[in-house]
């Protein structure tokens, strides 16, 4: 039995963010996710979503693999969440490599390789140039 955690934006969700969330949970019993409010994504993250929070939630939450949802309001809530909800693994795609090397001293710290060919910017990108713009190289 162990916990894990994860932390994301989930803005637009796609199939690269569902195999986050199998994957994460795959390395315990129980998966927990924080997910990037608007204001923190807006003013710490430097970017804006196109689904509000409360829809990013309810997607999120929706998802097999999670068990509890929390909101992320800011980049120092790490160790406390790990505390609070007795977490054993965090884990986070491996753009972020290194970036939360700290927090191996309160806990095992993963990070999983992304998944190919697919991300909320690029989605975005391939709409505004009319869709369909996208090479899967994974079908
Ligand atoms: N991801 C992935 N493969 C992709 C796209 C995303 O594995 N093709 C992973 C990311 O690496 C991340 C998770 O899905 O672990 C959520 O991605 P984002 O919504 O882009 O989250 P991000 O803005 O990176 O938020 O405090 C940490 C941050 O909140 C991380």
């Amino acid at each position: 039995m162990s916990n894990v955690i994860t932390y994301g934006t989930f803005d637009l969700f796609h199939y690269g963010h569902l195999e986050m969330l199998r994957r994460a949970k795959a390395l315990g019993s129980h998966l927990t996710v924080a997910v990037s409010t608007d204001a923190f994504t807006e003013k710490d993250k430097g970017k804006s979503c196109e689904c509000p929070y409360a829809e990013r939630t309810a997607i999120v939450a929706a998802i097999r693999y999670v068990d509890t949802v929390i909101p992320e309001t800011c980049w120092e809530q790490k160790v406390s969440d790990i505390k609070t909800h007795n977490i054993d693994v965090f884990v986070i795609g491996d753009d972020w490599t290194g970036k939360f090397d700290e927090l191996k001293r309160v806990c095992e710290v993963v990070y999983l390789p992304r998944t190919t060919d697919i991300s909320t910017s690029g989605i975005k990108q391939s709409l505004f140039q009319g869709g369909r713009t996208i090479t899967n190289t994974r079908a």
